[in-house]
């Protein structure tokens, strides 16, 4: 595993972090067990209060020094970053497919997902463009800028263990932030290479302690972090339960908060489809991080007159699915992130049978030579009803669903027909439809696409959804609006006061 050893990885690492200072807690050890093979990869110590504290004070200190260096000083530091994450694409990919269980070939698309913000932060940091207004008043001049917020709390998930937490550090930089990091404890490991590669680039450019945080733990620390109000903006990933805690914690202290939250992801595959294109769409998005991602697709809404030609394919191509360790290249599909997993999909695949589901193509979980973690799971396909319990659901492994339509108002119904609002894609060459879909009375996601399925998201538009999806916005596009204060400026240079809306006030 040489490329533990090139990410700084040793049995040394405290989970808790102010950039170069790695704080000793009391905290209880957190193993990292890889699904790959079932093996421990290594341990971090849980943050503890004491060590919470000491990141807060750090982060607090480095704020005012941090909001006063230009924006494009703070990119030069992110256009390093990207540099450094350039030279070690290879050995972070390697680890995220180790220790969260995708493909290699998704480990380092995750890794080229921070590469690619870290170069939209570096432009952005000399566009955080504010407006000028035309003042009402004679010899005023009127104008809006973007501040630093201040401390930025991250909550990711295990499924994108390091693109999420750079979409939001990336921004939060460049825009001034500091950044406190809770990744999830299925995968600590890779919050450790991830502060060891900028710990290097921070050096070389005195970016003072406290920019980059790192705590680590369970839903504990969850809470101090929504709770505690020297934190403005919580931006947290993940499931909407976990988005509901949190979201009401943060409101409750009157704080922002980016909710990215779980996704019932659809592709309508038209009469006017183009259906091998459709099948890798459609495939990938299924069985892609074993689907586990917010993006994954969980519904397919099929045209009645192509229902059985679409089902045929997809059976032929779930046959020839290769499942196995996610690092060797060969196989398509990797392990679930744990057996707590396992058994929801398990589960899921009961309930679907239970509420009248038929499996076209059967699920399970798969035993001996290269399965001895117990977490590698059969891709399987079910035909179903968009009203069933199990369907309206987020079930993060790779259950596909099946629904027949007959005509476009319907199948748009059925898209927008569950409490989540994440993405949602039409694979069709008629115009008509496609605006259709795109219009305002069309899908009510997040994202929504037009021949492409709906994972994969590039990081230049903004990223998130509507509904239970939380309705946060990340990444690209204006999202970094979020991560700024926004001030309105308005100033005189006239030699009298003249008062706004023309009120009258002489002394
Ligand atoms: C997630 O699953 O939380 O669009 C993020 C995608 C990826 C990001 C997914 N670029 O599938």
């Amino acid at each position: 595993m040489e490329f533990l050893t090139a990410l700084g990885i040793n049995s040394t690492n405290t989970g808790t972090s102010t950039g170069s200072t790695w704080i000793q807690t009391k905290g209880e050890n957190i193993h990292s067990i890889s699904p790959v093979d079932g093996k421990l990869i290594g341990s971090v110590t849980a943050t503890d209060k004491e060590g919470y504290e000491a990141v807060m004070a750090a982060a607090s200190k480095a704020f005012a020094e941090w909001r006063t260096w230009p924006a494009p000083r703070r990119g030069e530091v992110v256009r390093q970053i990207g540099e450094a994450l350039r030279a070690k694409k290879s050995d972070l990919g390697q680890l995220v497919s180790y220790e969260m269980g995708k493909s290699l070939q998704e480990g380092l698309g995750e890794v080229q997902e921070m590469i690619d913000i870290c170069d939209f932060a570096v432009g952005l940091s000399r566009q955080l463009h504010g407006l000028t207004m035309h003042s009402e008043r004679p010899g005023h001049r009127m104008y809006e800028q973007y501040h630093p917020l201040g401390i930025v709390g991250i909550i990711s998930a295990f499924n994108f263990p390091v693109a999420v937490w750079s979409w939001n550090t990336m921004l939060a930089w460049v825009c001034g932030d500091l950044c406190v990091w809770k990744p999830s404890e299925k995968v600590p490991l890779c919050s450790i290479a991830c502060q060891n590669i900028i710990n290097e680039v921070f050096e070389k450019n005195g970016v003072p302690e406290g920019v980059s945080c790192i705590v680590n733990g369970g839903r504990e620390l969850g809470e101090w972090l929504s709770h505690d109000s020297r934190i403005p903006l919580i931006s947290a990933t993940g499931s909407t339960r976990m988005g509901k805690a949190v979201g009401a914690a943060v409101g409750a202290r009157l704080g922002r908060s980016i909710l990215e939250l779980g996704g019932n992801n659809a592709i309508i595959i038209s009469k006017d489809a183009e259906l091998d294109m459709s099948l890798i769409g459609a495939v990938f998005g299924a069985v892609g991080t074993a689907g586990q991602r917010c993006t994954s697709t969980r519904r397919l809404i099929i045209h009645e007159s192509v229902y059985d030609a679409f089902k045929a394919k997809l059976v032929k191509a779930y046959g020839q699915l290769k499942i196995g360790d996610p690092l060797d290249q060969n196989n398509h599909v990797g392990p679930l992130i744990d057996k707590d997993a396992v058994n929801q999909y398990l589960s899921s695949i009961e309930k679907c049978k239970a509420e009248g589901g038929v499996f076209a193509v059967e699920g399970g979980v798969l035993e001996g030579d290269g399965y001895e973690s117990g977490c590698y799971v059969k891709p399987c396909i079910a035909e179903v009803q968009n009203h069933f319990s199990i369907v309206q659901h987020e079930t993060f492994a790779p259950i596909l669903y099946l629904i027949k339509y007959s005509n476009i108002d319907e199948a748009i119904a059925y898209q927008n027909g569950v409490p989540q609002g994440l993405s949602s894609a039409i694979m069709t060459l008629s115009l008509r439809e496609a605006e259709q879909f795109l219009s305002s009375a069309g899908s009510d996601c997040g994202i929504a696409n037009v021949n492409i399925g709906t994972s994969g998201a590039e990081i230049g538009g903004a990223f998130g959804g509507e509904k239970e999806t939380g309705g946060g916005r990340e990444s690209g596009s204006d999202a970094w609006k979020a991560y700024m204060r926004r001030q309105t400026n308005t100033i005189n240079y006239s030699t009298k006061l003249p008062l706004a809306q023309g009120i009258k006030f002489d002394l």
